[in-house]
């Protein structure tokens, strides 16, 4: 029921946008961009780092943690988690100890990705010529430990920041896969299967068509990637990457479409930097299809950024009270967040690299 004589307009009315991917809502209350802000807008002294730091435990030729060694790499290098989350050996077992008791054994193996022998570099202040072989690393893991009977999902991710809980700025993600397929890819399958049952086409690869036909939420795009603020986005400047071709997982990318890859990251990283002159923090992972064997042309292979950055450097969006306890809620509308990183330079604020 329309209470107001004056018609629903998104920019300026309290609403609700459904994702579909995950079956959420989120709120989006755009009359609360014009209360006043007496906050600081801080910008950060930019953080000066040697190329190689001789306490890094990522750093090539250093002693990690576990008392193994690093190889003096000089591009990627991947080794197993010395403080796993998950262990590959391991007994399997459902307890069902009674209804509010239910307890599954879980086994699984978790990696670092160094992304860089260079110490002072971020996955954007690399150049395209060196995001390319981690866009590889990351396609050649997923086939090795999706190959694996064990493994039904390898989940790629990075933090980047502290402000993200990252443990050390040389840049590097990790990835964590299992014996069964975790919470949110498993919602994703859910909903990216309804869809595919009702319509015959993937939902991604429906979505992107529409947002692209739209174009107020696109941020960056190329031949075969587009990156754009997804119109359910919860946090202040997320981004969703969608293949513009159907792909179900990373290792089915072309060579073309993987240098596509490192190029549409250089490019919305260094919007990402230059939005408020610091080096972005976020948590980014990709969503492919499980690796259990079973049919999956449902789904279509995407990352999710989610920077928790709002005002400034210094100023972030919390997900506190309403959000824990009710909904997701978000101040700028998605339209708005797309506008202010389509405004963005691509040449990068601290190097001047394009
Ligand atoms: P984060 O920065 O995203 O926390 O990743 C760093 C990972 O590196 C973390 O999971 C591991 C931690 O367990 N690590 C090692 O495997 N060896 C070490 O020597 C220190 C940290
Ligand atoms: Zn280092």
């Amino acid at each position: 029921m329309n209470t107001l004589s004056v018609p629903f307009e998104p920019t300026e009315h309290p609403h609700r946008r459904y994702n579909p991917l995950m079956d959420e809502w989120v709120l989006v209350s755009p009359h609360r961009t014009k209360r006043p802000w007496q906050g600081q807008v801080e910008k950060l002294p930019p953080e000066v780092r040697p190329a190689y730091d001789p306490t890094c435990y990522l750093c090539p030729g250093n002693e990690r943690a576990g008392g193994a060694r690093n190889p003096d790499y000089t591009s990627t290098f991947v080794f197993e988690n010395d403080f796993a989350a998950l262990l590959p050996e391991g007994p399997r077992g459902d307890l069902d100890a009674g209804s509010f008791f239910h307890t599954q054994a879980e086994t699984g193996v978790c990696r670092v990705i160094c992304f860089s022998p260079r110490h002072d570099l971020t996955l954007g202040e690399m150049e395209r010529a060196e995001i390319r072989p981690v866009v590889d690393v990351w396609c050649d893991q997923v086939t090795e430990l999706g190959s694996r009977p064990e493994i039904a999902y390898v989940q790629l991710f990075e933090n980047r920041g502290a402000m993200m809980g990252a443990s050390n700025p040389h840049p590097h993600g990790q990835l964590w896969s299992n014996y069964r397929v975790p919470q949110v890819p498993a919602v994703e399958d859910r909903q990216q299967a309804a869809y595919f049952a009702e319509h015959g086409r993937p939902l991604l690869v429906d979505y992107l068509a529409a947002e692209v036909e739209a174009g107020a939420r696109i941020v960056v795009e190329n031949t075969s990637w587009v990156a754009l603020v997804p119109f359910w986005a919860v946090w202040p400047f997320e981004t969703l990457v969608l293949p513009r071709r159907h792909v179900t997982q990373m290792p089915d990318l072309s060579a073309d479409e993987r240098d596509g890859l490192a190029d549409l990251l250089k490019r919305l990283l260094t919007r990402y930097d230059n939005l408020f002159e610091t080096s972005f923090p976020y948590s980014m992972g990709w969503h492919g299809q499980p690796t259990d064997g079973g049919e999956y042309s449902h789904w279509q292979l995407h990352a999710h950024f989610y920077p928790p950055l709002l005002r400034s450097a210094t100023v972030r969006k919390f997900m506190v009270g309403y959000e824990l306890l009710a909904n997701a809620q978000r101040d700028i509308t998605a339209e708005q967040a797309a506008a202010r990183l389509r405004e963005q330079s691509e040449a990068h604020y601290r190097t001047q690299t394009v």
